[in-house]
């Protein structure tokens, strides 16, 4: 409990957590039951290359969308760089800035030019209503991201793409598990992508998939992600390796089982954080729709500096202080790293929304490796930051002066 400025880690008072409390901590399901499966790997020697575990977890993935095709990859970059090179994406496409830059670089890998579109200030997800204005003559596409677990304006980019002949495909990397208007996410656009990185609700160490209900773009992706072979010795596309491999599905098969559990956590830690946080003026919890199905993977805070005093990433350096380590997913937004920096200098202009969000959220540590008592204590800390914002300013400010 930090009852002064001294108690604080950040002014040399003794850290609140003795190990450092992550964000993005994996969820890991049952061990005894991951072991067998690699057992059962190693005794089969199969170790990758269309194997039983790929199958059955593709099968059990696609089973709980409700969707016809899942193609099981490495990693959500290269399963997003294969489904764009499949959906014949080219030219440009429009996608927004705040996101992992895995979706930009999927897309500029190939020479495909990212148009970076602005948020909805609200949703945080691409803003429709901006999309129409960046479509030019050489667009093909439209990238929706469904970002922290909350599905994007499907609808109205659906109407767009439709309208105006182009592809849509989402970036569901954050919301495997959730729902858009009742139906699961993974059903929409031409192909959805999901990632299993460790990271993720659902994970199986580094793995990805493609999603989607369209059987001409499955099949060419299965064969994309093997090299282009279509059979032995004949290669029918450029292609190349983003095969998952058995490990992988035998832990995400594991996860897959415990994912009950892993939302109920989630859910408890995400009303923990509502109590706790909402309390405490100018510092808001971005919000899930609880009449929708949800993974609860993403804890975010927006911090209003108007109202706390502090900045977003003052607050940050003093929970860093105290092992804990939150994140700035997802700063400073793409436009603003290389090659995209350099590339398109004005791109921030049409992006003020992105600019200043991205200045004001911070990603909280949550999953099964947190208890409620934790969140609490990190509820408390930043209380206590904001209740004394001027003076811990002050100090701050005396603390840099000293250094320089
Ligand atoms: N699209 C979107 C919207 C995405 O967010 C992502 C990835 C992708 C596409 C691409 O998906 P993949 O190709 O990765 O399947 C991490 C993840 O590596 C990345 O998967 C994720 N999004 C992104 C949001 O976060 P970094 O560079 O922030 O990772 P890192 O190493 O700093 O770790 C993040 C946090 O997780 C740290 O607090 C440490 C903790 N952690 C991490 C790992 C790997 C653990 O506690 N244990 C672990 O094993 O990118």
């Amino acid at each position: 409990m930090k009852t002064s400025l001294d108690d604080l880690a950040i002014f040399g008072g003794k850290p609140e957590f003795k190990e450092l409390l992550h964000v993005g901590r994996p969820n890991i399901g049952d061990r005894g039951k991951l072991f067998e499966r690699i057992n059962d790997i190693l005794d089969r020697r199969w170790l990758t290359n269309h194997g039983p575990y790929v199958s059955e977890f593709e099968q059990r993935v696609a089973d709980l969308i409700g969707v016809k095709h899942c193609i099981a990859m490495c990693n959500a970059t290269i399963a997003l760089e294969i489904a764009f090179r499949a959906a014949g994406l080219k030219g440009e496409v429009i996608l927004p800035s705040m996101t992992f830059v895995a979706t930009a670089h999927a897309l500029q890998w190939q020479e495909i030019t990212p148009v970076f579109c602005d948020i909805n200030p609200v949703t945080c997800n691409i803003d429709p209503g901006r999309v129409e204005e960046l479509i030019t003559p050489r667009t093909t596409g439209i990238v929706g991201v469904h970002l922290w677990s909350r599905p994007c304006d499907i609808e109205a980019l659906s109407e767009i793409a439709s309208r105006r002949n182009l592809k849509l495909i989402f970036d569901a990397a954050h919301a495997f598990g959730c729902s858009y208007k009742g139906k699961m996410i993974g059903n929409f656009g031409d192909a959805e992508i999901l990632s299993f990185h460790a990271t993720k609700f659902l994970n199986s160490g580094e793995g990805g998939a493609v999603v989607t209900n369209d059987d001409e773009l499955a099949d060419k992706i299965r064969l994309m992600k093997n090299f282009g072979f279509e059979d032995i010795d004949k290669v029918v596309y450029i292609g190349t390796n983003g095969k998952m491999n058995e490990l992988s599905a035998a832990m995400g098969l594991t996860s897959l089982e415990s994912l009950e559990e892993i939302i109920a956590v989630n859910y408890r830690n995400y009303k923990c954080y509502e109590s706790e946080v909402t309390k405490i003026p100018g510092v808001e919890l971005k919000l899930f729709d609880e009449g929708e199905r949800c993974n609860y993977q993403y804890i975010i805070l927006d911090l209003d500096e108007t109202i706390t005093g502090v900045s977003r990433d003052q607050v940050m350096d003093i929970l860093w202080a105290e092992n804990i380590l939150t994140r700035r997913y997802f700063y400073p937004g793409c436009h603003l790293m290389e090659p995209y920096r350099s590339y398109f200098p004005h791109a921030g202009l049409l992006l003020p929304v992105t600019n200043d969000l991205s200045q004001r959220v911070m990603a909280m540590p949550t999953g099964t490796a947190i208890a409620t008592e934790d969140i609490k204590n990190i509820a408390q800390i930043i209380d206590f930051v904001v209740g004394h914002s001027a003076e811990i300013c002050k100090k701050l400010e005396n603390v840099k002066k000293a250094t320089e």
